[in-house]
């Protein structure tokens, strides 16, 4: 067979994959990120599968945004992970973390704000106008009440910027960009044994350390009034302007500003160009402009985190990077690339932290990949979004549904036959 047909039928079995992958991790109403391994509903994964659901079952994709917002708490906070069925397999599960229930066991922190953007992208896909009408009638105000929860509890001080308290809320959560914001004392801790190390081999996963500082966070939480989130922001020794969950926000404002559009909702439009002006704004805060790159920030001690990672790219997502801003990007972009066969790996392969297995500290992940790309072509990078585009589909399609991928081997890494991944063979790179 010519290579040609061989790359075609590579293709069409990764869809079939794909789809096979999602149903599969199909739970009734909300698809698990992988089985074992994170068998729960997680909150960003959610709205990114939706859009995977959306290629071939549309009203099961409204249906994985209802369920995920069935967990919204009554002050607007929508959790990293909702906890609809007992599990044994994860560590910290419901016991753990302990909320009261409001009204499905969560945990009592946030994650990346990606709903806005599935919304939107299911309305603008639709095959059924009047389902798609009703459900962004029934959705939007809780998107509404997420994102303005976001600007009261997160930027109770008005910066234009979002916090994150614990490296879980940013998705990425062993990335070098807290390493130095994580150096708070470790407290006593209740004994526990991790899970996660009985599905992927440590070398690929956060060390203990780092673990038993996830955990000292969370106690602390719960300490305040079980996740108070009047509290949280001026008590947590961990306060961080992260890249990914801003970007997002912003791309989400923009996104909701569209929907709000659709419903004659000028009030809010007015509302959501406020934040969206504000962050602009709070943005020239992060550029670090020795090293052409943004950078996240550390809240208490005020200085930017030394550290070059691919979140770095995602205010092109955002559309709030300058042209001249999104030139050193770029450049430094194509440096990066230069030194892997797979990009993007989520830091810099020249800095000393590289490690190319271990998660969020080298390792190149497709949903990063989608959001560059997609941040790039924006900006009139097509050649290297396309470049982005051919990799992921190289990676996908050699070493299968994984959860990350070596950037130098290409090897498959993380979890297997996992949700997002198959998400986004489906609804982008088909
Ligand atoms: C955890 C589910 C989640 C993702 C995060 C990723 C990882 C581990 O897996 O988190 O214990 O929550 O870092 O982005 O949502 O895929």
């Amino acid at each position: 067979k010519s290579e040609q047909e061989l790359d075609e039928h590579a293709r069409t079995q990764i869809v079939e994959d794909s789809i096979y992958v999602m149903r599969m991790n199909d739970f009734g109403g909300y698809t698990v990120p992988a089985q074992g391994l994170y068998p729960f509903q997680w909150n960003w994964d959610s709205a990114i599968v939706s859009a995977g659901w959306a290629v071939f079952d549309e009203a099961r994709a409204w249906e994985e945004l209802e369920k995920l917002f069935s967990g919204q708490w009554e002050d607007g906070m929508v959790p990293s992970i909702v906890f609809h069925r007992p599990s044994n397999t994860y560590f910290p599960g419901p016991d753990i973390w302990g909320t009261p229930q409001k009204p499905s066991k969560s945990t009592g922190i946030t994650q990346p704000p990606v709903a806005a953007l599935s919304v939107r992208f299911l309305y603008e896909h639709t095959e059924n106008p009047e389902l798609a009408e009703q459900k962004l009638v029934s959705l939007f105000p809780k998107l509404l009440a997420w994102h303005r929860w976001w600007y009261k509890a997160r930027d109770p001080e008005n910066t234009g910027v979002v916090a994150i308290l614990h490296p879980w809320e940013s998705g990425m959560d062993n990335s070098p960009a807290w390493d130095e914001s994580m150096k708070f004392p470790i407290d006593k801790l209740p004994r526990y044994v991790r899970c996660d190390l009985n599905h992927v081999d440590s070398c690929m996963r956060p060390t203990q350390e780092t673990y038993d500082r996830y955990l000292t966070l969370l106690h602390r939480f719960k300490a305040a009034n079980f996740y108070d989130p009047s509290r949280l922001y001026w008590i947590s020794p961990f306060r961080v302007t992260d890249l990914c969950v801003n970007s997002i926000l912003i791309r989400a404002n923009r996104d909701l500003r569209w929907l709000a559009l659709r419903l004659e909702k000028d009030d809010i439009v007015k509302e959501i160009d406020e934040w969206l002006n504000k962050g602009f704004e709070g943005f020239k805060q992060l550029w670090d402009e020795d090293s052409g790159l943004f950078k996240c920030k550390d809240q208490l001690t005020g200085k930017l985190a030394n550290a070059p990672i691919s979140a770095a790219f995602l205010p092109l997502f955002a559309g709030v990077a300058t042209k001249e801003q999104a030139d050193k990007l770029t450049h430094n972009l194509e440096r990066w690339l230069g030194q892997v066969n797979y990009g993007v790996p989520s830091m810099d392969p020249e800095d000393h932290r590289f490690e190319p297995l271990r998660y969020w500290r080298g390792p190149v992940w497709i949903i990063m990949n989608w959001m560059i790309s997609n941040g790039l072509r924006h900006y009139g990078y097509d050649e290297l979004a396309d470049r982005i585009k051919d990799d992921s589909i190289s990676l996908t399609t050699k070493a299968g549904l994984r959860e990350y991928f070596d950037p130098l081997t290409g090897d498959g890494a993380g979890g297997r036959n996992f949700s997002w991944t198959a998400a986004m063979c489906l609804a982008w790179l088909d």
